[in-house]
């Protein structure tokens, strides 16, 4: 049932849409990863978060509607801390947004790239969201003047990450969270299918924005900050090796990867209180 999804009573044709900077962003937020924290918790502290993850301001028509899609496996203890500090955020941002996470089915290599396409498919299919962000589900937001908004290109948000002393690593560097519309993400032709295990992809991914005409964007090195939980490789996600032989190919491999090769098989979908929890069978490396 699918009838949540479509306007409430609340919204009527003569609500006003919210105003272009909201009014509740406070700035520079503490994240610390409280002991104990439990997804009733989260439930309890964010009342009007509806089925599926779901929000959309109370008082005003939201201007801009965005997914966040996080490709998952084994982190539920990542994940609370994520929802917890992450719902209260996009309500100062005023937005209306849904929470998916794409949970990678079985125990067959861990890939972040296909799991993503997945969940571009599966959100797009419920809703005509405007803006996806995509989001490993280690990273938490420090600064809520960092908006979950799409820019006229696909933008990188995880620009200053603690771990990298809140710099860019490297200039190229398109990992942890970025954001794009569903025009940019089929200009590019989606993202690569075939990186399994560890490394690569976002570079890859970086690559094709270029590749397809388009350029990265990024928010300032003030607000654009991210702690990082700290954990080590995971069981499942060994470093690929192929990584840098794949990335010399790019050029030749995107048009011919991607969302035109996507297959998978959707396991399961849950209209979860916090978040629309997605399994898909994504198959094996061939
Ligand atoms: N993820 C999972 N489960 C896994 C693997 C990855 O949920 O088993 C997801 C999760 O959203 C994670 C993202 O994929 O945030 C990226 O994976 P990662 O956290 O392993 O990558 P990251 O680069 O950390 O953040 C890697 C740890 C150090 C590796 C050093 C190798 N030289
Ligand atoms: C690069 C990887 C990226 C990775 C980045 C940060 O070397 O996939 O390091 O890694 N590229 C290649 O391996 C080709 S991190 O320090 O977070 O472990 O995202």
């Amino acid at each position: 049932d699918l009838s949540h999804l479509s306007k409430s009573p609340s919204h009527g044709d003569d609500m006003p849409y919210c105003p272009k900077t909201s009014p509740l962003i406070s700035g520079p937020i503490h994240v610390t990863c409280p002991s104990g924290l439990t997804l009733k918790e989260v439930q309890r502290k964010n009342p009007l978060v509806v089925r599926g993850g779901r929000y959309r301001p109370p008082d005003c028509e939201a201007r801009h509607r965005t997914a966040i899609v996080i490709p998952h496996r084994h982190r539920e203890h990542h994940f609370k801390f994520l929802l917890y500090y992450l719902h209260p955020f996009l309500q100062r941002q005023q937005l209306q947004y849904g929470i998916y996470i794409i949970q990678q089915a079985g125990n067959y290599t861990f890939n972040r790239a296909k799991l993503m396409n997945a969940g571009f498919r599966e959100a797009m299919r419920e809703e005509d969201w405007d803006c996806l962000f995509f989001h490993d589900v280690d990273l938490i937001p420090e600064d809520d003047r960092n908006t979950y908004i799409c820019d006229s290109n696909p933008k990188h948000a995880a620009i200053g990450i603690d771990k990298f002393g809140y710099k860019l690593p490297y200039k190229m560097y398109f990992g942890g969270v970025s954001a794009l519309t569903p025009t940019h993400y089929l200009k590019m032709n989606g993202f690569p299918n075939n990186y399994w295990g560890w490394g690569g992809e976002d570079d890859d991914i970086g690559v094709r924005v270029s590749l397809a005409g388009m350029y990265i964007t990024r928010p300032s090195l003030k607000i654009g900050r991210y702690k990082m939980i700290k954990h080590k490789l995971d069981k499942g996600n060994d470093v690929n090796p192929k990584r840098f032989n794949m990335l010399a190919k790019t050029r030749q491999t995107w048009k011919l990867d991607g969302m035109n090769t996507l297959e998978y098989k959707t396991i399961s979908r849950e209209y979860l209180p916090l978040y629309t929890n997605i399994t898909v069978d994504i198959g094996t490396e061939a």
